[in-house]
């Protein structure tokens, strides 16, 4: 039995876990798990294979969910860039880390997971798409793309000095990750955080996966051409239609001649969607480059491997693309974890979770007490096959940007297992209800039906609780 499973085995692991950070750091450095985070940009997880994707197949990254453990139902509290990825590296609500929309800088002075880690004894590196405006802090190591990045040839800022490196990005960030794996110092345990900016708009595909497809019609989403019949003025306010708002430059390519109206769009949709999971099939490679580098080097042993991405997307669902929204394809994140010999091979959670809990449950496996201003929750126990009664019934999301692209209006809301509380507030003040039992493609508005006045009343009541738990401020 090795000093890891031992310690997991024992009483020593409840002993150890109750040590000041010190010690732990001091004394048992070699049995803490390695780390490496990897995220991408929009990847939604009905282009993900292990997830039922019906379009498109992605076996590296379901090879780390057969190899580890998925989860159904984890969600964003705030589906848009900046703020996932703050929510993330805080473990607060966006109301707490400052971070509520796309302009704003990410205040680097305040408490992150990467800094406790290296506080710790952790060397940490964060490659890629950082996209929080402020330089990163709490890093021995970063090499980040400027704002979005580009595709080709991209500028990275390594360390303060900006340089372009020639070739295509997610292959580069991947270059970068084995790099710095081969050169860290191998006497101590580290945080890789790899973030792609595939599958970003406007998704332009290598050389290599540029004929993807090529020949073949992907099949549209069932609710390609919703009315929005039953649905708030939200939904048809919003400016992110495949048929009036996904522009030339984005599907690359002259509209042909004759082509209006359905077939336009359908058109369309086929231009998009080839791009953006030819871009996703480069970064299925690179994630599986990554993955054979650790098994290469006997590090995946003792190695954290989380995939996810720092929102959903719509992939023509609603006639969308674009995230924001509260529903569903935008508001679920892919989250995987693999951890050989800790983590259940092949196992499924369907435990509402959030992105403000994956700081918590890194510094867990760390053994690093958890700050009581942070306010997600550890996943530890559910990772390692433990399912907690007093998981919590309903997450809260909150969106904030509105002026902004997209014109998605101010919304905030409570998701439970069974139902979906929506209110856009500020210029509309109008409120969903959707039973996703009934009703998983969110298309029946339930809000005036008398027959749910008590669920709406329940879940008003349960909305009220999590504002008051997470200090926001009244709507
Ligand atoms: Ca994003």
């Amino acid at each position: 039995m090795n000093r890891r499973k031992f310690i997991k085995n024992s009483s020593a692991g409840l002993a150890l876990a109750s040590l000041p950070a010190w010690l732990t750091a001091c004394s048992f450095t070699e049995e803490r798990p390695n780390i490496i985070f990897i995220m991408s940009d929009d990847h939604a997880t009905q282009a993900i294979s292990a997830y039922g994707s019906k379009i498109n197949k992605t076996p590296n990254i379901d090879r780390l969910a057969k190899e580890g453990m998925i989860f159904k139902n984890c969600f964003c509290t705030n589906s848009i860039c900046s703020p996932s990825r703050a929510a993330i590296l805080t473990g607060k609500f966006s109301h707490k880390n400052g971070v509520m929309d796309n302009k704003q800088s990410f205040d680097g002075s305040q408490m992150t997971y990467p800094k406790l880690l290296r506080e710790n004894g952790y060397q940490t590196a964060m490659i890629g798409k950082w996209h929080l405006k402020s330089e990163p802090t709490g890093f021995d190591y970063y090499s980040i793309l400027p704002g979005q990045g580009d595709y080709f040839d991209p500028e990275f800022i390594e360390m303060g000095e900006t340089n372009k490196h020639k070739g295509y990005v997610t292959d580069l960030i991947t270059d970068k990750s084995i790099e710095w794996l081969k050169n860290r110092d191998k006497e101590k345990p580290f945080l890789l955080i790899s973030q792609h900016k595939a599958p970003h708009r406007k998704w332009f595909p290598d050389e290599k996966h540029a004929k993807l497809y090529e020949n073949e019609t992907i099949s549209e989403p069932e609710t390609f051409n919703d009315d929005y019949s039953t649905r708030s003025d939200a939904a048809r306010l919003q400016e992110m239609t495949i048929a009036k708002h996904l522009t030339v430059a984005d599907v690359k390519k002259p509209y042909p001649d004759g082509l209006s109206g359905q077939s336009l769009k359908e058109w369309k949709y086929q231009r998009y969607i080839k791009d953006y999971l030819r871009c996703v099939a480069s970064l299925d490679d690179n994630v599986g480059r990554l993955i054979n580098y650790l098994d290469e080097t006997g590090l995946r042993e003792n190695t954290i491997i989380i995939y996810t991405s720092d929102q959903g997307f719509f992939l023509g669902e609603h006639g969308w693309f674009d995230k924001r929204f509260m529903y569903e394809e935008s508001l679920r994140m892919p989250f995987i974890v693999s951890y050989p010999g800790i983590i259940e091979k092949g196992s499924e959670n369907e435990n509402l979770v959030q992105n403000i809990d994956f700081a918590e449950t890194l510094l867990d496996f760390a053994n690093i007490e958890i700050p009581a201003s942070m306010q997600g929750k550890s996943l530890r126990k559910l990772l390692t096959g433990k399912n907690p009664d007093d998981w919590r019934d309903a997450v809260y999301y909150h969106y904030y940007a509105f002026p902004a692209s997209h014109s998605v209006r101010k919304h905030y809301g409570i998701r439970t297992k069974r139902y979906k509380l929506i209110h856009f507030y500020e210029d509309l003040d109008q409120w969903e209800l959707f039973d996703l039992d009934n009703d998983p493609n969110e298309l029946n508005n339930l809000y005036n039906d008398k027959s749910y006045a008590n669920v709406i009343s329940v879940l008003k009541t349960q909305l009220a609780d999590l504002q008051k738990q997470y200090e926001v401020d009244k709507y």
